[in-house]
């Protein structure tokens, strides 16, 4: 309950940020994009990350004011890049099922692009299978709204859910994101190897992009780039970062 209050005055009182995480191309280790991934700096509470907080923003609906600020603040800091360093650099933001089903939803993603000025193709809205596999009129809706506007839609830790992979033939996904539980264990485990060989391939049959998340060490991204993997993210390449570091870590990767 305490946390709750607390959380209710945490927008007004500016105590959340945006930490952003770079992903690369596998082949280069080039820049693509960056993954927006919220904190919440509170004075009591200290440092609170994500899993903590999102589940009870979710049962109190607070999720959709906050989920509206991430997007505004994703979108802006994108045009900040791209203003001050003269590159684009895709966003990606994490949408959880209360925000994506709010009626204003859509709405909200086309207003955070307009007042920023992003395109829409430089936006991906991560979304998870969870979500997906509700498989309500309203989901396929919303997300033939969303792809009809521009907006990229990327399936977030794919093959954790339980994959009806239907969905892939009829919903309009541009991405895969292969969860890094299968990645942790490409090197040690042949069924994981085997695994994320045979997502890559499904994928890219199905015109989709996968990124690897969770890549921690070198050999692993020795093996994605064998795999054919198009994207990469993880502590191998960085964590996490705060803005102004997220920006050093462009200026010397560049
Ligand atoms: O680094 P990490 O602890 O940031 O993220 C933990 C979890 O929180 C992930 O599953 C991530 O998708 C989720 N998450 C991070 N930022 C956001 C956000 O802005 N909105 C939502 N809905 N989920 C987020
Ligand atoms: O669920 P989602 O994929 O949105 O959340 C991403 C989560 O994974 C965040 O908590 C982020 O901090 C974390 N993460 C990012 N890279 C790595 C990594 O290389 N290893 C591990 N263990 N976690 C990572
Ligand atoms: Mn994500
Ligand atoms: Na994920």
């Amino acid at each position: 309950l305490q946390m709750e209050s607390l959380m209710r005055r945490a927008l007004e009182q500016k105590e959340f940020e945006l930490y952003y995480q770079p992903i690369v191309h596998t082949d280069s280790g080039e820049l693509s994009s960056a993954e927006a991934l919220l904190r919440w700096n509170n004075p009591g509470l200290g440092m609170v990350m994500p899993d903590r907080f999102i589940p009870l923003a979710e049962e109190t609906g607070l999720i959709t004011p906050i989920g509206e600020w991430v997007l505004h603040e994703a979108c802006h800091a994108a045009m900040r890049w791209k203003k001050t360093m003269g590159t684009s650099i895709g966003i990606s933001v994490n949408v959880s099922p209360r925000q994506f089903r709010d009626p204003g939803f859509v709405y909200t993603v086309m207003n955070a692009l307009e007042s920023s000025g992003l395109e829409p193709h430089q936006l991906e809205l991560e979304i998870t299978e969870r979500l997906i596999l509700d498989n309500t009129i309203e989901t396929a809706d919303i997300l033939r709204q969303l792809d009809q506007s521009g907006v990229r839609l990327a399936v977030d830790d794919f093959g954790t859910g339980f994959s009806a992979l239907s969905y892939l033939k009829s919903y309009p996904f541009d991405t895969l994101k292969v969860d890094k539980s299968f990645v942790q264990d490409v090197m040690k485990e042949a069924d994981d190897a085997a695994l994320v060989r045979a997502i890559i391939n499904m994928a890219h049959s199905l015109n989709l992009q996968v990124i690897a998340e969770g890549v921690e060490e070198e050999a692993q991204t020795h093996f994605l780039q064998r795999e054919g993997c198009d994207y990469s993210q993880g502590y191998f390449y960085s964590r996490p970062l705060p803005e102004d570091d997220f920006r050093s870590w462009l200026r010397s990767n560049h």
